[in-house]
């Protein structure tokens, strides 16, 4: 609302004539109109304290656009029966299992007595996700099952009340977090399975269940939004987030209208803060964006196990995927992505503008997956070369996809992403629009690179042999 103060002056100034014009009983009419105003002007500030104007709103988005990678992390309950529940497994994702299981949730909140994670080390957590050159953290402070990862004072149902363990961790990871530099943010799931106004309708499905959609009991929607916005209080207020990634949208009982309200309370509990587009309705499967961007609450589109084609101009968005099959742990889930897969996921995202958030499911016992652990040093061992490539750029110039690669760019300079080594070491890149002043290897600036310039885009001449084969990059410095 940039035009809010030049409106609230030119009424005073118009309510300063008309008091100076005016008399006695008049002048009470003025003093009447101005108060009305002032209440009018004030309820159009709160419920319009989304609207900001692109540079506010690019100053609000700035870090998260630069930061391009992060961590996502699924923790909870579900990390006890890692997928596997009365000697019944699945295929399906591990968060689910209350679901899929058919687990009741008085059986369910019996996980709570059995999680225990001594070997929770916060500095470790966020020492993996810094040297994979990560640069938030967005942890489930509160999944489908309604299990909350830290103290809430408005639940009983949490690690420091309901757990052996008895002690806050997001405590320890969101301050190791500033500490380390990292952003540290919370996903929040609307959907919960354990609250007690919700129940399931489904045949053959126990009502306390998991279920994808549940219904709430008469009267039971008001409550439990309320329990759902002191949640949300503790959390920004105690841990402040720099994200808050909202999910469980699709109930029939959640309106545009809710999300746009919750939208609006969060921002005003911390007006610099981010929040994804699963907040409303306006997500469109799982392509995760916006129908259109103006029309629906959230600053952010999600996509979830792919990337966009072509990218979204004009649109913020973050990927996010897993480096198995399962967000929460599952203990026999192996189908690991390869590093060189993770690595140029990234890359590929970047390319088309977008943020990548990279998921690991910790064990009950505290623990990061080895797997994964692995394959984020490998991504961590690129980035220490490659990361100016990643950080801070916007999407390719090009218009058509570069059959080699990649590429990214920033003022000044274009990167190119060498996926496929050119057999004659002659790299052939379509012309931009620019003139080309410079040309090297990223991971050896100081040797430039012979290039020559044709109408239709240049040659850069490169060593014989791929210097990473997963992505070698090059930089282009243009006038
Ligand atoms: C959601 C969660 O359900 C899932 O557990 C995980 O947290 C992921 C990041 O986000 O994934 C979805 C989203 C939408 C549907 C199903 C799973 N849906 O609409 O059926």
């Amino acid at each position: 609302m940039k035009n809010h103060p030049q409106i609230t002056q030119i009424i005073l100034f118009g309510l300063r004539n008309l008091w100076i014009g005016s008399k006695g009983q008049c002048r009470m009419k003025v003093l009447l109109l101005f108060a009305l105003l002032l209440g009018c002007s004030a309820s159009v500030g709160a419920q319009q304290s989304f609207v900001e104007t692109k540079a506010q709103r690019d100053q609000r988005m700035r870090w998260w656009r630069e930061a391009r990678f992060g961590m996502f992390i699924h923790w909870g309950l579900y990390a006890v029966p890692a997928g596997e529940y009365n000697g019944k497994r699945s295929e399906r994702i591990g968060e689910w299992i209350m679901e899929w299981a058919n687990i009741p949730r008085a059986e369910y909140e019996k996980f709570a007595g059995q999680f225990n994670p001594i070997k929770f080390d916060a500095k470790e957590w966020v020492r993996i996700a810094k040297e994979a050159g990560m640069k938030y953290i967005v942890i489930t402070s509160k999944h489908h099952d309604g299990f909350a990862i830290y103290n809430s004072k408005v639940s009983n149902y949490d690690i420091d009340d309901a757990t052996p363990y008895r002690r806050d961790p997001i405590k320890e990871l969101a301050a190791e977090a500033k500490k380390q530099g990292l952003k540290f943010c919370f996903y929040y799931s609307i959907l919960d399975w354990h609250y007690p106004a919700a129940y399931v309708d489904a045949p053959g499905k126990d009502p306390s269940a998991g279920n994808r959609t549940t219904k709430l009991k008469p009267g039971g929607k008001a409550e439990y939004l309320k329990y759902m916005k002191e949640q949300l209080r503790e959390l920004i207020t105690t841990y402040e987030p720099g994200v808050l990634w909202f999910d469980g949208e699709w109930q029939e009982w959640w309106t545009e209208a809710d999300g746009k309200e919750l939208y609006r309370y969060v921002r005003s509990l911390k007006p610099d803060i981010i929040i994804n587009n699963r907040v409303g309705r306006g997500r469109q499967g799982m392509q995760g964006m916006s129908k259109t961007d103006q029309e629906y609450a959230g600053d952010f589109g999600t996509p979830e196990q792919q990337i966009p084609a072509n990218g979204l101009p004009g649109v913020d968005w973050e990927s996010c995927m897993t480096m198995n099959t399962t967000w929460g742990f599952k203990f026999y889930d192996d189908k690991w992505k390869s590093p060189e897969v993770i690595i140029r996921n990234l890359i590929d995202i970047a390319s088309k503008g977008g943020n990548y958030l990279l998921n690991v499911g910790p064990t009950a016992e505290g623990l990061i997956p080895a797997p994964s652990v692995e394959r984020l040093a490998a991504v961590g061992k690129w980035m220490k070369v490659n990361g100016a490539s990643i950080y801070g750029t916007t999407a390719s110039p090009f218009p058509k996809q570069l059959e080699f690669g990649r590429a990214t760019s920033k003022a000044g300079r274009v990167y190119l992403h060498i996926f496929d080594w050119p057999a004659d070491g002659n790299l052939r890149v379509p012309a931009w629009g620019k003139t080309v002043t410079k040309a090297y290897l990223l991971a050896n600036p100081k040797k430039s690179l012979q290039f020559i310039e044709g109408n239709d885009g240049m040659t850069v001449q490169l060593p014989s042999q791929a210097v990473d084969p997963i992505a070698t990059v090059v930089v282009v410095e243009t006038k």
